[in-house]
Parts: structure tokens; C-alpha cells; sequence
């Protein structure tokens, strides 16, 4: 066998969090940190923090970060013998792993070829069903005319999904609720992935009601060890984006999670993936999983994972990378605690969830007992327009899941970002509300329970609370300077903006 090799340097094809998270672990494993960077990121801290870097072109992505002739051209120029590509950009991209396999460049991922089956759902599906991986009831691979297509609706039931085999993130899909409305949407459909995808492929299934989304972390050694770092439970999204996820999930007790995990494993197996991934199930109402598709990438939500097993993932990444075995036992590992992530985006949620970009002229980043910040905001920086708006991830550690939500919502509070808008005030609503706490979740619970709604109200009342204090601190200073002006200004505002009124001022004013 192949004498596995070191890595001594890796470019990080990435830019944000992510990328200094690489770069940390660079730096605890004693391996060269190589950032590469964009026009838009010249005053980044990836840029700062790592020990070189080169720019790689301009700010739209295409130019740069997914620019994969430039960034293996500067991985051979300075001698990085790996490439890590974070989550986003490139690191889903079986050509540009296949490129870095014929370059002998170390991939920090699985091989090509397992990706090339991940990234093809339906390929991957009738994979599964081989392995005995339980899959949602529908089509075994493609369909390809309106005919059988109402024929594997009929025996699956209605309502059916038609999603393309090239979708992701929620694009591609459309329901059918009955055989009238499959005749046009599958026309349609394959309109949509013809112009999407350049083929049409779809592939029909069961529509899941009133379900939950939980994932399984998932490490692949090159010596056939494979290892499952239990669930997240990812349900509270909105439009298919992530906002909160914790674990443990509450509906998930030892004896699922360990025949869940077995499942997810054996998923992986079946694919000969390789290095971290993650295997997606919904989970229906029945409480029955089923299992969706496995993304090939370290995840966003990795640091929930991260603190109840008390393992570096990115740091088990490289490891594997570089052709080391996994050191430890399925039975070995134990989840400790419980742990909550938000990912805290700049977007107006009061807006729609509009970008807001610009500078930060400063912020303050939480600390305390069990709490993480992964971000790559600092005082005088600026969050661009041109890539995601995920500018921190804030999770909390605690005991148990009580703790863990208190330690986060207490952080929350104490987060300040100055210059854009963010998520924080819907997390801080999250956080307490009734059916969170109760753990009843399902891919809808943002408008099922009202969340926006819930998080207006608050401010509404947050906003009243202040100009109260506002006006109390004025007419408390007015008593000491009883001059005729700030008398006049008292007698013009009867009402104040938060509905106080001047009978009200006057009992606070004597007590
Ligand atoms: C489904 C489904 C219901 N039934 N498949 C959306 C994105 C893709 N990853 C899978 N998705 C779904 N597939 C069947 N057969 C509902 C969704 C879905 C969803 C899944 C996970 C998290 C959030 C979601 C929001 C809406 C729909």
C-alpha cells in the first residue's frame, strides 16, 4: 500500500468562518495555513489570520472562490500539498476534486467518484434502496413520461413530490396532489429542469407531511472504519436555509440514535464515501426515518456536533486526508450535554430577510461559560454583498438542553453588531418560545407557530418599553428644572408613542 503522506501546507479554498476555523486547525496541527482571497476580502480576517496568502481575483465568486484554474494553479505555485474547500464554493464539486486527484493535490473530502454519486440523488436513492437504506416510497430512478408517472404516483399516494435529480436546497421540487394536477406539473417540470440542469430528470415520491429534518454526522477512514457522531436535529429552516440547530434531538432516544447511526453508516458504506459527511433523514410524524440524500461537505452546523463529542472535525479531516486510521470505537463515543447553534446572518428579518451590507464600525462578540463564537466579524470590518450572509455561528454548551438554551439566549442578548442588520432578534424569540422549548418542530415552524409575528410584537413592546424610559428619565430630569419650556413640552404630548398616557406620566411622576 501507499506510504501515507504528511500534509505540511493547505489552501484554504474559502473565505468567512470557515475559513479561520481551517485555519485554527492548521495551526493545532502544526500544518502551514494558505488563504487565498478575493479583491472583496483583502482586509478579511482569513486573510490576517493565516500564515500566507494570494489573492486569487475579483469580488463575484466565478472570479475567485470558484475560480478552480486559478486556485490550483496557486495551490502548485506555493506548494500546498492540500486543498480544503470549507462548505459553499467549490467543496461539492466532484470536477474540481477530480482536478485535485490528477494534480496530486490532497482533496480534504471524499474521492470524486463518491461525490459524483452523493451529487446524483436519484443514482444515490436506488443505491440505497440496495442496501436496504429505507428511502421515501416512489419512483426507482427516473421517470420519464407523464404514463408512469401516474402509475408510481397511484401505487405511492397522494399528494407526490416530482423533484429533479440534479435539485438541492429545495429547487426543483413541485407537489401533486392528484393525478389532474401531475399531468401539468410534470409538463412543467420538466420544462424547469431542462432549463435548470440541462436534462430533464426527475424522480417522483411521496409527499412526507408535517415532518422534521435530523441529521447524522458521519467520518469514513481510508481503512474501512466508519463512525456515526450521532444526530442534529436541523428542522427550524427557512426557504430550505438552516437557522437553528442543536442536539441531542428530542425525538430521538438512545435506541433510535443507535439504529439511525447504523443506518447512516451503512448509507455511506454504500456510496465507498470517504472523510466527514452527513446523512439527511425526514423523519415523519409516524416517527419513522427516511433517508433523503448524503452531503459531502463539512457542514456549517459541524461545532454542535463538535461540543458533545469533544472532537475536531476539521482536525479528524486532515487526518484522514493524509491516510490515518480513526482511533476510536463506535461504543467509545458518548454524547456529552446538549449544544445549540445559530446562525446569525446579515439580513433584515423584519425586512424579509433582506441582505444588509456594509461596514461594521463595531461589534461585541459574547463569551461565558459553554459558549463558542465562530465568525469572522471585528470591530472596522465590512460583510460583502457578494457571498452569504452567514457572518457568526453562536453555539452554546450546557449540561443538558435547559442549560444550553439559557447559556444561548443569554448570549444572544449580549451580542452587538453596530452598522447592519441581523437575525439576532428572531433567535432571541426562538429561544423562548413555548413550542422550542417543548421541542415540537417541523420544517414549517416558522410560520406554523408565527415566529415573525412573535418577533415583532417583541420589538414592538421593546421599543415601548424604551421610549417610556425615555420619556420617565425626561420628565424626572424636568422636576429639578421646573422652567416654562419643558412644562410646554410635557403638555404637547399627552399620548406618547408607546400609549402612555399623561395620567400615567403623572402617577409614575409621584411615586
Ligand atoms: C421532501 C419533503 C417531503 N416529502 N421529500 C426539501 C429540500 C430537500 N433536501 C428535501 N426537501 C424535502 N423533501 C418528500 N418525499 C419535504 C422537503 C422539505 C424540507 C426538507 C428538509 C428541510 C426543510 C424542508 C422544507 C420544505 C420541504
Amino acid at each position: 500500500m501507499e506510504i501515507p503522506k504528511k500534509i505540511s501546507a493547505i489552501l484554504i479554498a474559502n473565505r468567512g468562518e470557515i475559513a479561520l476555523r481551517i485555519i485554527r486547525a492548521c495551526r493545532h496541527m502544526s500544518i502551514k495555513s494558505i488563504a487565498v482571497y478575493s479583491d472583496e476580502d483583502q482586509n478579511s480576517l482569513h486573510v490576517k489570520f493565516a500564515d500566507e496568502c494570494y489573492h486569487i481575483g475579483a469580488a463575484p465568486p466565478s472570479e475567485s472562490y470558484l475560480n478552480i484554474d486559478k486556485i490550483i494553479e496557486t495551490a502548485k505555485k506555493v506548494g500546498a500539498d492540500a486543498i480544503h474547500p470549507g462548505y459553499g464554493f467549490l467543496s461539492e464539486n466532484e470536477g474540481f476534486a477530480e482536478r485535485c486527484e490528477k494534480e496530486n493535490i490532497i482533496f480534504i473530502g471524499p474521492t470524486s467518484k463518491a461525490m459524483e454519486l452523493t451529487g446524483d440523488k436519484m443514482k444515490c436513492k436506488v443505491i440505497m434502496k440496495d442496501a436496504k437504506v429505507p428511502t421515501v416510497p416512489g419512483s426507482d430512478g427516473t421517470v420519464e413520461n407523464v404514463q408512469e408517472a401516474i402509475n408510481i404516483s397511484a401505487e405511492a399516494g397522494y399528494p407526490v413530490l416530482l423533484k429533479s435529480a440534479f435539485g438541492g436546497g429545495g429547487r426543483g421540487i413541485r407537489m401533486a396532489s392528484d393525478e389532474k394536477q401531475l399531468k401539468q406539473e410534470f409538463e412543467m417540470a420538466s420544462e424547469e429542469s431542462r432549463a435548470a440542469f440541462g436534462k430533464s430528470a426527475l424522480f417522483i415520491e411521496k409527499n412526507l407531511e408535517d415532518i422534521r429534518h435530523i441529521e447524522f454526522q458521519l467520518l469514513l477512514d481510508s481503512h474501512g472504519n466508519g463512525r456515526h457522531l450521532f444526530e442534529r436535529e436541523c428542522s427550524i429552516q427557512r426557504r430550505h436555509q438552516k437557522l437553528v440547530e442543536f442536539t441531542p434531538s428530542p425525538v430521538v432516544d438512545s435506541r433510535i440514535r443507535e439504529e439511525v447511526g447504523e443506518i447512516a453508516v451503512r448509507a455511506a458504506q454504500a456510496v465507498n464515501y470517504l472523510n466527514a459527511g452527513t446523512a439527511e433523514f425526514l423523519r415523519d410524524k409516524q416517527g419513522k426515518f427516511y433517508f433523503i440524500e448524503i452531503n459531502s461537505r463539512l457542514q456549517v452546523e459541524h461545532p454542535v456536533t463538535e461540543l458533545v463529542t469533544g472532537l475536531d472535525l476539521v482536525k479528524l479531516q486532515i487526518q484522514i486526508a493524509q491516510g490515518e486510521e480513526i482511533n476510536f470505537r463506535q461504543e467509545e463515543l458518548k454524547m456529552q450535554g446538549a449544544a445549540i447553534e445559530c446562525r446569525i446572518n446579515a439580513e433584515d428579518p423584519f425586512l424579509e430577510f433582506a441582505p444588509s451590507v456594509g461596514l461594521v464600525p463595531d461589534c461585541n462578540l459574547p463569551y461565558g461559560p459553554g459558549i463558542r463564537v465562530d465568525s469572522y466579524l471585528y470591530p472596522g470590518c465590512t460583510v460583502s454583498g457578494y457571498y452569504d450572509s452567514l457572518i457568526a455561528k453562536l453555539i452554546s454548551w450546557g449540561r443538558d438542553f435547559e442549560e444550553a438554551r439559557v447559556r444561548e439566549r443569554e448570549a444572544l442578548k449580549e451580542f452587538r453588531i453596530e452598522g447592519i442588520s441581523t437575525t439576532i432578534p428572531l433567535f432571541k424569540t426562538i429561544l423562548d418560545e413555548q413550542n422550542f422549548l417543548q421541542g415540537r418542530l417541523s420544517t414549517d415552524y416558522l410560520e406554523r407557530y408565527g415566529l415573525i409575528q412573535k418577533m415583532i410584537d417583541a420589538a414592538e413592546k421593546e421599543t415601548r418599553k424604551n421610549a417610556d424610559a425615555a420619556v420617565a428619565a425626561f420628565l424626572m430630569h424636568s422636576e429639578f428644572n421646573q422652567d416654562s419650556k419643558l412644562k410646554e413640552a410635557n403638555s404637547y404630548s399627552p399620548r406618547s408613542s408607546s400609549g402612555w398616557t399623561g395620567l400615567t406620566l403623572d402617577r409614575k411622576r409621584r411615586s
